[in-house]
């Protein structure tokens, strides 16, 4: 089935990586890195996605230097629904741009992903029922989700066959994202036009911002195994600057492609004193992850993911759960709908619930849920960007305890916006082929 791949990840202009596979690029199927895994199925940090799906991104090449450059931004206006609820005029964004070279037999892969959330929706982030996570106003944040930092990755990934079966990878990021759980959701294909951050992100993938970075990897076509030593304090307030700590926290995670259309990942992380202002308090946090996709006609895709992440807490007995199931399809060139469910446990201090008259019992958790459905209809594109105009709805769920504080057992939020993205999927391919053809003829 390999062989029915489109050179989706192929690197245009670019003679045959180290340790390659015969090119066949140009018979349609995919160009391989080291030991035959594709560039760019590292979605995120050094997490795989499905070789079958791709996140949309510009490859072009400077001097010796092959370069891929995505991103995305949304101008959203938000609605939640409700006392916890709020509306918000705002944009959030992030651009990513990777450089890769060859060197001493392998490649090295130099990385930035920079984001403006901190400008776009401000230091305390966008409104969304149930969020939880990072502070403000050294206040934590709920019923919002923070804004990214602006150095959302700085990293050099280095990877080389030591057989031509097996090669090694070295991630050093001074930000990025440890060797725990799958890619983070905006570079998951199952999510890349979501503007919503899943509820469970710190059950789940909530480290991929992290301000010190080490992971050592060996793996195969197939299988991957990596461990990681990081910085596990979640960032600070400052959105602009590093938050440099020790590199006390560690995570390992074994990867499985087992062809082009699976991803399967299993992994566990300790976290050393997430929260600065409680520093006696550490988590265990373990993540299984499914992901799975295809091409849809001709120049559609569809992606799922399924994920369960829990997180033990050093001071409280048992695992508090999430589980989340989502996913997005591009009908065709013009159409992408994407949708999510959701379940967490999530703990009264994280809902700022401990204090005041509500005054539940710190370790108190509650069961909640939230169902989304989105939409995204591309109005115009040129110049490899295509401009969306989308809506997205969610249905939360919220237990009896918390409906006179969210207005009802079923709380909802809204939102519309215009997003920017590169062109995606069978189009940029299709033109990076024509590229490849004519840079052969000449
Ligand atoms: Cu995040």
């Amino acid at each position: 089935m390999r062989g029915m791949v489109m050179p989706g990840k192929a690197k245009p202009g670019t003679e045959m990586p180290a340790m390659a596979m015969p090119d066949t690029g140009m018979s349609g199927m995919k160009m391989t890195g080291t030991v035959g895994v594709p560039a760019d199925r590292n979605a995120s940090g050094t997490a795989w996605i499905p070789d079958a799906v791709s996140e949309p991104m510009h490859h072009f090449v400077a001097g010796n230097w092959d370069l891929m450059l995505h991103g995305a931004a949304f101008a959203q206006y938000d609605n939640q629904g409700g006392p916890r609820g709020d509306s918000q005029l705002g944009v959030i964004d992030w651009a990513m741009l990777m450089a890769t070279h060859d060197l001493a037999g392998g490649r090295l892969q130099l990385r930035s992903m920079l984001s403006l959330d901190r400008v776009g929706v401000g230091g305390s982030g966008y409104p969304q029922l149930l969020q939880t996570g990072e502070r403000f106003n050294g206040l934590l944040l709920h019923d919002r989700q923070h804004p990214h930092d602006f150095f959302m990755e700085v990293a050099a990934l280095y990877d080389r066959a030591l057989t031509p079966d097996v090669g090694v990878e070295l991630y050093l990021a001074p930000s990025g994202e440890p060797a725990l759980g799958p890619p983070a959701n905006m570079h998951r294909p199952s999510a890349m036009d979501n503007p919503m951050v899943p509820i469970g992100h710190h059950w789940q993938d909530a480290s991929h911002v992290s301000f010190g970075v080490v992971t050592a990897g060996i793996f195969t076509r197939n299988w991957k195994v990596e461990g990681s030593i990081f910085n596990g304090r979640d960032p600070d307030e400052n959105r602009w600057d590093f938050d440099f700590n020790p590199l006390d926290s560690y995570s390992g995670r074994v990867t499985f492609n087992p062809d082009s259309a699976w991803s399967l990942s299993a992994s566990y992380g300790f976290i050393k004193s997430p929260e600065t202002l409680d520093p006696g308090h550490s988590m265990h946090r373990m993540v299984l992850s499914i992901q799975n996709g295809g091409r849809l006609r001709s120049d559609g895709q569809w992606a799922t993911t399924l994920l369960w992440g829990a997180n033990g807490h050093s001071d409280q007995p048992g695992l508090s759960n999430s589980a989340l199931a989502e996913g997005e399809v591009m009908l065709d060139a013009k159409n992408t709908v994407f949708a999510r469910a959701e379940f967490v446990q999530k703990p009264a201090d994280d809902l700022a619930l401990t204090g005041g008259p509500s005054g539940f019992a710190p370790g108190r958790s509650f069961d909640v849920g939230a169902f989304s459905l989105g939409y995204v209809r591309e109005l115009t594109q040129g110049r490899g960007m295509t401009l969306g105009l989308g809506a997205l709805g969610t249905l939360n769920c919220v237990p009896s305890a918390l409906e006179a504080l969210y207005g009802s057992r079923t709380p909802v939020g809204a939102m519309v916006f215009f997003r920017v993205r590169a062109l995606g999927s069978r189009a940029t391919e299709m033109a990076a082929m024509k590229g490849m053809k004519g840079m052969n003829e000449r």
